[in-house]
């Protein structure tokens, strides 16, 4: 993941999203201090049911390769994980997240 999130600020953030892969990802917008503190289920990838509804930002959905979204949130002044929680399919799970799927960014009021 590699956001342009220089210079936005708090209010409201409208992100592009583009998957340039080859399968398919998404991006899941949490409130969080570290990805080290968020809710890990046994595969690796991020439990959302644990995180608090109010620091649950928004996602995209998944995205097939090669294709672009946008999305648009409301977001105060903090420290936001960008990530992609999706698990590929047996018999070879692979978490997006454990793989290093994920990215933090801070904004400042
Ligand atoms: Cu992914």
């Amino acid at each position: 993941m590699t956001p342009s999130v220089n210079g936005i600020k708090p209010g409201t953030v409208t992100f592009e999203v583009q998957n340039a892969g080859t399968q398919k990802h998404e991006m899941v917008l949490v409130r969080a201090t570290s990805a080290d503190q968020l809710p890990r289920k046994p595969d690796g990838s991020i439990d959302e049911d644990k995180i608090p509804t109010a620091d649950k930002i928004g996602e995209t959905g998944e995205l097939d390769p090669q294709t672009t979204k946008k999305v648009t949130f409301t977001m105060g002044a903090g420290t936001y994980i960008m990530f992609c929680n999706i698990v590929t399919a047996p018999p070879s799970p692979v978490s997006h997240f454990h793989q290093g799927m994920h990215m933090q960014f801070t904004l400042n009021a």
